[in-house]
C-alpha cells in the first residue's frame, strides 16, 4: 500500500543537526592602535556602518574584547586574518581572533 503519508520523509525533530558550526570573530583591545584605525579596519573587512564600527570599537576598548560578527569557520578565519594583517601592514598590534559560538 502506498500514499502521500507513508512516502513523505519524516519531518526533522532537530533541524540544528543540518547547520554548520559557527565562529565568532573577536576584536581584542590594545593600548596602541588608534581608535580611528580600528574603525577603518572594521568597516573595510566587515559589512558594517561607521556607527556600528564605532560601537564595536568602544566596547572592545572598555571591556577588553567584543564580538564583531559570526560566520562559518573558514569565513571567520579568513576575515580575522585579513583584518589583523591590515593592521600589521601599518605597524599596529591590533588583533582579531575567532572562537566557536556556544
Ligand atoms: N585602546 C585603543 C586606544 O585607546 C583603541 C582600541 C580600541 C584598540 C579597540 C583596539 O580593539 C581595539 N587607542
Amino acid at each position: 500500500m502506498s500514499n502521500d503519508t507513508d512516502t513523505k520523509p519524516k519531518a526533522r525533530t532537530n533541524p540544528k543537526v543540518a547547520r554548520p558550526p559557527l565562529y565568532k570573530v573577536m576584536l581584542i583591545n590594545d593600548d596602541f592602535t588608534p581608535r580611528e584605525f580600528v574603525v577603518r579596519v572594521l568597516k573595510a573587512e566587515f559589512r558594517i556602518t561607521e556607527d556600528q564600527a564605532n560601537r564595536i570599537m568602544i566596547t572592545a576598548h572598555t571591556k577588553g574584547s567584543c564580538v564583531v560578527a559570526v560566520f562559518t569557520q573558514d569565513v571567520a578565519e579568513t576575515k580575522a586574518t585579513r583584518a589583523t594583517d591590515m593592521a600589521r601592514g601599518e605597524g599596529f598590534p591590533l588583533l582579531f581572533t575567532i572562537e566557536p559560538e556556544e
